[in-house]
């Protein structure tokens, strides 16, 4: 690694206020993808707040044509520029400051900044993209009015937008026409966004609870017209929910979002102006599956609830990105959940916090809620600070109770309104509007790691009453050795032995409390808590809910877990246990794999699941998550050193035999939810298909022509993406002329379609067969795919990479050179998506000797390079540390 490269540490601990202000923006930009000019012109002010000194703007990879302070030019020695900065000093008080500068649209394959995708040019500001247009003081405690004049050809760029409500617009006799846009909101610039276009435009109204009716639309590349319909709807339904949930009303009279196929992440929420990853906002029942119209509702919802919780009320610095964030992922979680089935919402979100975000605190960046420090703000937009953010919002919530957090959201945005604000700040609105004292709740914010809280039991038959005792403690993080306690809050429940709700009284309560579950606060190291007035020896159940982002331990033979998995009341503990029973399960067959022994399936798991499946009717969405096995990957995560190989034969042999035994049900319950019906995206249908789709994917494993038959069968007669999808992914890991054939006839009916191609990437990614690599590199000279295109690299790479265990860590370490040399190429076109790979590399220290070996010389290899971007460059050196 080239050491004097190394970009520098940004550390929460020097954080001062900005030294001047910006009033007004006024932009003016000549559009061209070749060569766009934009004119700046800056009210500005000295903070009386500031500490002085020059003005430094922000600024990358401009040409600057012109500085103009008070309406006299500047000559080149009146100010200072560098790679990164325009310095002037001298300045008065008050002043104008005009900047010229010249950027390049379709040079710019980083995506940050104004860049060309497809036919439109767009904005991506967030975090720190702002610089690459004009000089400014890119910071998100600098706000400002804009005002933004956009001129380009009108027979190519016909539509052109930006944040606010249009003022004003007219026509040039060249054929150009110009635009004005007036945002009355003060904002920092990472908010900013424009857009130009030849595009469709679907439009609707909503009325907000004050009455104001708001336009709504939604802007898309012609062919995709008839994918908008669900957006508009999830739109409608977000505002509605945010007004009801958290009182927040629209505050513009436009609400417009962009649909582009070249995006970094999923979406942005620009000041009226979302511009969305195609792929996150485009839906038909044809094209997309369920998950993706669930997903869309979800981020639809995500962006709008950030025009409070971001926008109106934004972060002082990047550190205080889950204020935002965390909070906004919460809200939308709450959105999905109230309107859909709130339980098995619950189990996806633990299931991915898990899965992703307790991998990424047990690793090398692992880093708090709030980091103390950065090199690169863009490798920040991590799983801790959106999912575990939520995580901590969510635990405020349960601490101040459901009319108290909503007291303390109102007193926060009623207090910050306008303001950049910290994650002390939201904890403050809610400490003073509940009487809360939330000193050591702020651990969760500054302490990285997954605590880990260990529960134990003691009945004492004479006295009737249970002691439990709960234990906490968290591992050390880079930077972290130590930790202190956190305050978990630890909801419980207790069972009798017929499967009954008993009675929550704590030694000196005079009576139980109303209702079968109670938060228990844990605040030391180590606490019992004593129950009382228990005749017969209860089960506990812990955690309920998942409410706290934590790992636990309890012991719990099979026989209770089975007692559990049936009789919980708590709808996530019973899922919970199932996943607890299959993991014992699963890791004793493993050992026994690991030492050469005969492979059998317990009894009782069998049992379980038939008991599930012939309750299936009851709750069909939450017995498809029930019969999912835990990945390959979260298995790995639970040795002390996975053992890939071990992992994926014993799962696949674990399924198979539940196929085998439970046949009969399997196929009863498959015939009875295949029904040929209209699509349509709701709750019952939704749990129908998933379910349905779960009894195919065991049938499938006995390798059986009539379960190949039906699987062709569901995907000739299949009106919709959900069902074509689930069967196609599992004929492609079938070896065998229909493989082929499926893969062929997919793609020539959709290849004019990205979401499509994308997804019909991803199934191939996902192979178990051998050749997988080797058919992934021939992709990717198929003109379906672009290195330069972000969705494509993480369809075909990424999955592979990431969910496609088996064969990425190939003993022979092809998978990790592949990804190496994947990387350094991103590396030079797009640096955050290249970061964003090295992912697959997180654990790499968790694999036996040999593989640690390949991984290691894989991240060195990509280290060696010397002129890595500062993305790239964090993530491999904390990687290697
Ligand atoms: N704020 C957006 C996420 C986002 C972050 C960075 C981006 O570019 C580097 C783009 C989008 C959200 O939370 O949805
Ligand atoms: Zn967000």
């Amino acid at each position: 690694m080239n050491a004097p490269l190394a970009p520098q540490t940004i550390y929460l601990a020097d954080y001062q206020v900005p030294a001047y202000l910006v009033k007004t923006v006024d932009l003016h930009f000549d559009l061209d993808p070749a060569q766009t000019l934009v004119s700046s012109k800056l009210e500005m002010m000295r903070n009386p707040a500031g500490q002085g000194g020059a003005l430094k703007l922000d600024g990358e990879q401009l040409q600057l044509h012109s500085v103009t302070l008070n309406g006299q030019r500047l000559s080149e020695a009146e100010y200072d520029c560098t790679d990164s900065r325009l310095v002037i000093d001298s300045l008065p008080d008050e002043f104008t400051l005009e900047i010229v500068t010249e950027i390049q649209p379709d040079q710019n394959t980083a995506l940050e900044g104004l860049y060309h995708s497809g036919q439109i040019l767009c904005t991506q500001c967030e975090a720190e993209g702002f610089r690459r247009i004009t000089y400014y003081p890119d910071r998100p405690d600098v706000l400002a009015v804009f005002t933004v004049t956009l001129t380009a050809d009108k027979a190519q760029w016909p539509i052109m937008l930006s944040n606010g409500n249009q003022v004003a617009s007219g026509e040039f006799e060249d054929g150009r026409h110009w635009v004005c846009w007036h945002d009355p909101h003060p904002k920092p610039a990472y908010l900013f966004a424009l857009v130009a276009g030849d595009l469709y435009c679907q439009q609707d109204s909503f009325t907000t609870m004050s009455g104001r009716q708001v336009t709504l639309q939604i802007f898309v590349d012609p062919e995709n017209k008839a994918k908008c319909d669900h957006a508009l709807l999830s739109l409608k339904q977000a505002m509605q929910w945010d007004e009801q949930a958290f009182g927040r009303e629209y505050d513009l009279d436009i609400f417009m979002i962009v649909a582009v196929n070249d995006f970094n992440m999923g979406a942005m929420e620009n000041k009226g102006l979302n511009i969305f990853n195609a792929a996150c906002v485009l839906a038909s029942p044809e094209t997309a599956t369920d998950d993706d119209f669930y997903t869309i509702q979800s981020i639809v919802g995500h962006e709008y609830f950030h025009n409070w919780s971001g926008n109106r009320v934004t972060c002082r610095d990047w550190f205080q990105l889950s204020l935002k964030e965390g909070f906004t992922v919460m809200r939308d979680q709450s959105f999905s959940a109230d309107l859909n089935s709130a339980a098995v919402q619950r189990i996806d979100d633990v299931d991915m916090l898990r899965r992703m975000q307790f991998a990424e605190d047990a690793g090398p960046m692992a880093h708090p809620v709030r980091p103390d420090s950065y090199m690169e703000i863009s490798n920040f937009y991590t799983v801790t600070i959106y999912e575990k953010g939520a995580e901590v919002v969510r635990m405020l919530k349960t601490l101040a109770g459901d009319a108290g957090f909503r007291r303390g959201t109102d007193l926060y945005f009623a207090r910050h309104d306008g303001q950049a604000v910290t994650t002390d700040d939201f904890v403050s609105a809610i400490e003073e509007a509940n009487d809360l004292d939330l000193a050591q709740f702020q651990r969760w914010y500054t302490q990285a790691g997954t605590p880990e809280l260990t529960v134990e039991c003691n009945y004492n038959q004479a006295e009737k009453t249970l002691t439990v005792t709960l234990q906490q403690s968290c591992p050390a993080t880079p930077g972290q050795p130590e930790k202190q306690p956190f305050l978990i809050p630890v909801a419980v429940g207790l069972i009798g032995e017929q499967g009954q709700s008993l009675p929550l009284q704590l030694t000196d309560e005079t009576q139980p409390i109303d209702g079968d579950t109670r938060v228990l606060l844990l605040t030391e190291n180590q606490q019992n808590f004593t129950f009382i007035n228990l005749p017969e020896r209860p089960k506990l159940s812990v955690l309920r809910g998942f409410s706290a982002p934590v790992k636990l331990t309890q012991q719990r033979d099979n026989a209770e877990l089975a007692f559990m998995m049936a009789n919980d009341s708590d709808s996530f503990n019973r899922w919970d246990a199932g996943q607890t029973l299959f993991i014992n399960i699963l890791l004793a067959l493993i050992a026994e794999y690991q030492s050469g022994s005969t492979l059998v399936v317990p009894e009782l798991l069998t049992d379980q699941l038939a008991a599930i499946l012939d309750n299936a009717s009851v709750e069909p969405a939450l017995t498809a998550r029930m019969l999912t096995l835990p990945s390959e990957n979260y298995l790995a995560a639970q040795m002390a050193v996975a053992d890939v190989d071990a992992i994926h034969a014993v799962r696949s042999f674990v399924k198979r035999s539940l196929a085998v035994t439970l046949k009969i049900r399997f196929e009863n319950l498959y015939q009875q939810l295949h029904q040929i019906k209209p699509y349509e995206f709701n709750a019952a249908d939704l749990a129908q298909r998933s379910l349905k789709n779960t009894c195919l994917s065991y049938l499938m494993t006995l390798t059986e022509p009539v379960q190949v038959e039906r699987c062709l069968a569901q995907m000739a007669q299949a009106n919709n993406m959900t069902d074509l999808l689930a069967g196609l992914r599992l004929i492609v890991d079938v070896d065998g002329p229909q493989r082929q054939q499926a893969l062929e006839s997919f793609y020539q009916q959709w290849q004019h379609d990205r979401q499509v191609v994308d997804k019909w990437l991803t199934v191939q990614a996902l192979s178990t067969l051998p050749g997988t690599l080797t058919n992934i590199k021939s992709l990717m000279q198929h003109p379906a795919f672009s290195l330069k295109n972000p969705n494509n690299v993480r369809a075909l790479i990424g999955q592979f990479c990431r969910n496609n265990p088996s064969q990425f860590h190939a003993r022979d370490g092809s998978g990790y050179q592949f990804l190496a040399e994947q990387i350094i190429a991103l590396d030079k076109l797009n640096p955050q998506v290249a970061a964003r790979q090295l992912g697959a590399f997180n654990s790499w220290r968790r694999y036996n000797a040999d593989r640690q070996k390949q991984m290691q010389a894989a991240l060195q290899m990509i280290a060696d390079k010397s002129d890595l971007s500062p993305d790239v460059y964090e993530i491999v050196s904390k990687y290697l540390a």
